[in-house]
């Protein structure tokens, strides 16, 4: 049987962060196993952009944004890689568009009070200077907005291709195309079952997202997880100067419904998407195919408030969040089986991948993390108890 002190089960974005720690750590003794292809488009780590921000406006975020930072600038450091793009960032909210009994703390209170807490700089803005400063938006006078300048592009796409590079540098085997079929605990350690293979590892962490459940079905572990397909669009904008990452900040806009926005960054267009407007999939149903009523909603918004964002489209996609009934991470050892570790992103982590990656190395290698991760274990109500109703925000 072939052994290893770590195996990483599924090679995305936490995958690869969690390898790349581990093997500063370990060295040879590493081995990731992917399903597909590694950077394939089935799962939620594909594509050029995703937002990172201080702005949070729950604290248990807030008081890792800082590191995930800092995880990232060693990566770039050691790797000579640029993976944080910093634009700036706008959360507007119009609050008058919205239900108020899905708001939770996701408006600008929520995001001041954590910014007050947590000493981070941030500006108030009215509407009307908002314009003036990024005249590409139309507002009606009544919303209410944010700016935080540390808020960025984090390039997913490359990120991996990084840590995954950096890993084999330091000597951690990855095998592709290669599923597992179970994890099974043995002794002190965890056999992997594929098809062709059983291998032994000390630690097994388990980072695939939608499909963990299947990974860890022989064990009897079933995380209560809701997988929805959402979509984004890139528009071939004609104003590219206008849109330029120096020129347009990412945005996060709160009102009927929760969207989001890049600059002309990755491809020549714009993208955009929208937080949690998907329907319920499974890791079986999910198609590839966007949804023709998300595209209208999307037009329909940009052509009232950032007209000039529009463009013919270039592509849409669909992409999967794996989603805990409170919405947020699960990063933790299984409390049966302390040598196998999991993480669900909950469809807001990668801004955190790297960080995630970093204590996912921590627990397998120390059995503890130094980061407060308290809010994401395997023992809250929200996993135990399966009466506990979604707070999806
Ligand atoms: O957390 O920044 C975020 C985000 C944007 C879209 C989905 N999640």
């Amino acid at each position: 049987m072939n052994c290893y002190g770590a195996i990483v089960v599924g090679c995305g974005g936490l995958g690869s962060a969690t390898l790349y720690w581990l093997s500063r750590r370990m060295r040879s003794s590493v081995l990731g196993i992917e399903q597909f292809k590694l950077g394939h488009e089935r799962g939620a780590s594909q594509d050029h952009s995703r937002i990172i921000r201080l702005a949070q406006h729950q604290s248990e975020y807030a008081v890792l944004a800082p590191q995930a930072y800092e995880t990232w600038r060693e990566v770039e450091e050691e790797s000579g890689q640029r993976l944080v793009i910093k634009t700036g960032g706008l959360v507007i909210e119009a609050a008058d568009e919205r239900d108020p009994a899905r708001v939770g703390t996701r408006n600008v209170d929520g995001y001041v009070a954590t910014f007050k807490e947590q000493g981070f700089d941030y500006e108030v803005l009215e509407p009307d200077e908002l314009m003036r400063r990024w005249p590409q938006f139309r507002l009606k006078g009544t919303e209410r907005a944010i700016y935080q300048k540390d808020t960025g592009i984090v390039d997913a796409r490359r990120a991996n291709a990084t840590h995954v590079a950096l890993a084999r540098a330091r000597g951690a085997d990855i095998l592709e195309e290669t599923p597992v079929k179970a994890i099974r605990p043995s002794g002190g350690g965890v056999e992997v079952i594929t098809d062709h293979d059983t291998f032994l590892a000390d630690h097994v962490i388990v980072t695939c997202d939608m499909w963990t459940n299947q990974v860890l079905k022989e064990i009897d572990i079933q995380i209560p997880l809701t997988i929805t397909q959402e979509q984004i669009t890139y528009y071939s904008t004609p104003n590219l100067r206008e849109f330029a990452p120096d020129r347009f900040p990412v945005f996060m806009w709160h009102g009927a419904h929760n969207f989001y926005g890049f600059p002309v960054y990755g491809e020549v267009a714009t993208k955009l998407g929208q937080h949690m407007g998907g329907h319920e999939v499974t890791p079986e149903t999910r198609t590839f195919e966007p949804d023709p009523v998300r595209k209208e909603r999307y037009r329909n918004f940009l052509s009232r408030h950032i007209p000039g964002f529009l463009g013919p489209e270039l592509y849409t996609k669909t992409c999967p969040y794996t989603i805990p009934p409170d919405q947020n991470f699960v990063i933790d050892t299984l409390p049966e089986h302390p040598q196998i570790s999991v993480a669900i992103g909950a469809g807001h982590a990668y801004k955190f991948a790297s960080l995630i990656g970093r204590i996912l190395s921590e627990l397998a290698l120390d059995g503890f993390s130094t980061c407060p991760i308290e809010p994401f274990k395997l023992t809250r109500r929200a996993i135990t108890d399966r009466t506990f109703e979604k707070t999806f925000h």
